[in-house]
């Protein structure tokens, strides 16, 4: 067998993501045929006794507590990021400063001008570069993208997106520190909008192009929480609810939503296309399956059809077990890894790359920025 060569993993981050990332980097040459093989070389984190014990359940063979002190190791070739959104720019740019290869957590940056400088860096330094928008990678929404560039939909005139939870109801929640980040507009740079709707946004970019314009409505709905690290009642800077109208480059007329106060929704993400000849409906609730409908089915038999996305020919399927199995939300992440590291191998890295990502931060900037002048706002190009 061919020897595999090994690319040593820096992880700077613990929490949920860090977990996503490390369960791929670990489990991606079980189920791929690959050059390359991760080596979870070490996880860096402010707590030495947490990141220690982190290291331990998941495998890394060392810890750092200073991501600077990570960065500049010899024997680090990847950095990945998976700390919280304030963090992402510092690292990433010194990263590529250091001729390491970045994979960032979404969003990208805290708005467009951040990825901006992200998007730099990597470039002028040439590293292989991508961001983890991991829902471009759920078997149903790749055979979506598949479908969408054979031309089965024809010309597209709708794209619907939702993502809905609720988790964030409870007045008595408090904001800012671990697991509550997402809370503190100072830490996350805003709410759902950079949070949610990016997801929304990055899986409709690659489906369905660019976005031109937006005009957008926000909510707060509880103005002050207690802050975790303060201990005091602090003002909530970030965005509870965010919906938006946009016009894509090709046309086609969008709506977006995504809250974390619809009652009884935990992550409910769903898309729906519209197209001249068919259309293509999906949920991560029941992720893989393919909602399609054919206008030029016979008309005896013309339905929506729910495709159930296990069969070998469906994308990534056939790395996984016998047709009508399923996979679920961690696989997104090892396809990603996987495709990373074939990218590295044939020099077609696969995308969202940071430039994608800074694509998807210019458009929430644009919805943040209409969400205030109650105008509609162009989404910057550059
Ligand atoms: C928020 O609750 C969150 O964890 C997001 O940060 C993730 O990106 C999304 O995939 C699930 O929800």
């Amino acid at each position: 067998m061919k020897q595999k060569k090994k690319l040593n993993v820096g992880l700077v981050g613990y929490g949920f993501m860090g977990r996503t990332h490390s369960n791929a980097f670990g489990q991606v040459n079980n189920f791929f045929e690959l050059d390359y093989e991760p080596v979870l070389k070490a996880v860096c984190a402010r707590d030495t006794d947490k990141v220690k014990a982190f290291a331990g359940q998941w495998g890394y063979e060392s810890v750092e507590t200073d991501w600077r002190k990570l960065v500049a190791r010899k024997d680090i070739d990847l950095i990945d990021i998976a700390s919280p959104n304030n963090t992402h720019a510092e690292i990433a740019i010194a990263a590529a400063g250091a001729g390491k290869m970045v994979l960032c957590e979404k969003p990208l940056g805290m708005n467009g001008g951040e990825a901006a400088k992200m998007v730099r860096a990597v470039e002028k330094s040439g590293v292989p570069n991508m961001v983890w928008y991991n829902y471009r990678r759920v078997p149903a929404v790749a055979l979506a993208k598949q479908l969408i560039d054979e031309g089965r939909l024809g010309r597209i005139f709708h794209y619907r997106a939702k993502f809905l939870q609720d988790w964030t109801i409870s007045k008595d929640l408090p904001q800012g520190g671990a697991g509550l980040w997402r809370l503190d507009v100072n830490v996350a740079g805003s709410g759902v909008t950079g949070d949610l709707l990016a997801h929304c946004i990055d899986t409709a970019m690659w489906l369905n192009g660019g976005i031109d314009q937006v005009t957008a409505m926000t909510e707060t709905f509880i103005k002050q929480r207690q802050h975790n690290l303060t201990g005091k009642v602090e003002a909530v800077g970030i965005d509870d609810a965010s919906a938006f109208l946009a016009r894509f480059g090709n046309g086609s007329l969008a709506t977006f939503e995504a809250t974390r106060y619809a009652r009884g929704h935990k992550a409910l993400y769903t898309l729906e296309i519209n197209g001249e000849h068919a259309s293509i409906g999906w949920d991560l609730h029941d992720l893989h399956r393919l909602q399609f409908f054919d206008h030029r089915d016979e008309g005896r038999l013309r339905g929506w059809r729910s495709v159930h996305i296990t069969d070998s020919d469906h994308p990534y399927m056939k790395h996984w077990w016998v047709p009508g199995l399923q996979i679920g939300y961690e696989h997104t992440f090892i396809h990603q890894v996987a495709d990373f590291l074939t990218g590295l191998s044939d020099g077609k890295m696969p995308g969202p790359s940071f430039r994608d990502g800074l694509a998807t931060d210019r458009v929430t900037d644009a919805v943040l920025k209409s969400a205030q002048s109650g105008r509609w706002e162009k989404v910057s190009k550059k």
